[in-house]
């Protein structure tokens, strides 16, 4: 049987502070009726998908903060996506802000399958930026104020033919992120991101070695794990504060299939071949064969560096 999955990357041009959940979803939902039309079977879109990126802005007023939060999932905002993609037996995964019922606060991703039923929930592990107001930032970046780092590890789900998993944003710049679902047999991972054009703590650093960095992490981990792995942006300029595009699908040998050309909403699409997985994870990536654990224990044993010893 085929395990060709057509993946719809749904990359989202900017959301302003002022734009509702409901007229984010209408494009939501635009953009779902152009993946039904390319015959999609799942649609991902990027990371905190309904709300502008909200972390830039420095808040004190914790009922000001908690606006941007979901306390559940699907809500009145986003009900019409999940009736309408499961009525097109397209499935989904999107990002939001996760206010859970005993008072914690994540930066989440859910994966819904073909009949509209969440079968996967992640919570963003590693959290860039910073937790207090930083004056030495052209701009702020306060991911660690506003969430909690997620809880959830990172699962893999069978859904959908294959084994699919998530991650989100500042994760894909992480080879553990990729290597635990590797070692799950991940087959597909999918990823929403926000990522600011410019370093906010080095101005030369400019969209060009951004997106250059941004693709170093996607291919390289696409690759060293034999997976394809889609990455969906939110971009262009929310109140003038500028994030990239570049959303584009990897295939197992790190290849590029499908990029956007916008920084506005618009969709990409690439069938993705599960089984042009087996072929690296059989051979030059076969863990159980080659991984050497024994040589491994820094890795989870230590988290900043240790240097040598002086001579
Ligand atoms: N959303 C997110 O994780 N963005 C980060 C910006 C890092 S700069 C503090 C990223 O890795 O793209």
């Amino acid at each position: 049987m085929s395990r060709v999955l057509r993946v719809g990357g749904a990359q989202l041009g900017p959301i302003h502070k002022a734009d509702s959940r409901q007229a984010v979803v209408r494009r939501m939902l635009d953009l779902l009726e152009r993946a039904k039309t390319e015959r999609c079977d799942l649609v991902v879109y990027p990371e905190l998908a309904l709300t502008t990126f909200f972390p830039r802005w420095y808040m004190t007023d914790q009922a000001e903060i908690d606006a941007w939060f979901e306390r559940e999932m699907p809500n009145a905002a986003t009900r019409p996506l999940f009736e309408k993609a499961g009525e097109y037996r397209i499935g989904l995964s999107f990002g939001y802000a996760e206010l859970t019922r005993d008072g914690h606060r994540f930066n989440t991703s859910i994966l819904v399958d073909r009949a509209g039923t969440i079968v996967g929930k992640y919570r963003k592990v590693h959290l860039p930026g910073h937790s207090e107001y930083d004056p030495n930032r052209s701009f702020q970046h306060l991911e660690k104020r506003y969430f909690e780092p997620g809880d959830l590890g990172f699962p893999v789900w069978r859904t959908m033919g294959g084994i699919l998993g998530m991650c989100i944003c500042n994760d894909r710049r992480w080879p553990e992120t990729y290597r635990v679902m590797g070692l799950q047999g991940v087959e597909l991972i999918v990823l929403g991101y926000n990522t600011p054009s410019v370093n906010s703590q080095k101005v030369q650093e400019g969209p060009q070695k951004r997106l250059f960095h941004h693709r170093l992490t996607l291919q390289a981990g696409a690759y060293q794990n034999s997976t394809w792995v889609v990455a969906v942006a939110k971009c262009g300029a929310e109140d003038g504060h500028p994030l990239i595009a570049g959303s584009l699908m990897v295939d197992p040998d790190g290849e590029i299939v499908a990029e956007s050309k916008s920084e506005d909403d618009e969709l990409i699409v690439a069938d993705c071949d599960l089984d042009a997985t087996v072929f690296g994870k059989q051979t030059i990536f076969d863990f159980a064969r080659h991984r050497r654990i024994e040589h491994y224990g820094r890795i989870t044993g230590q988290t900043g560096v240790v240097l040598p010893p002086e001579r």
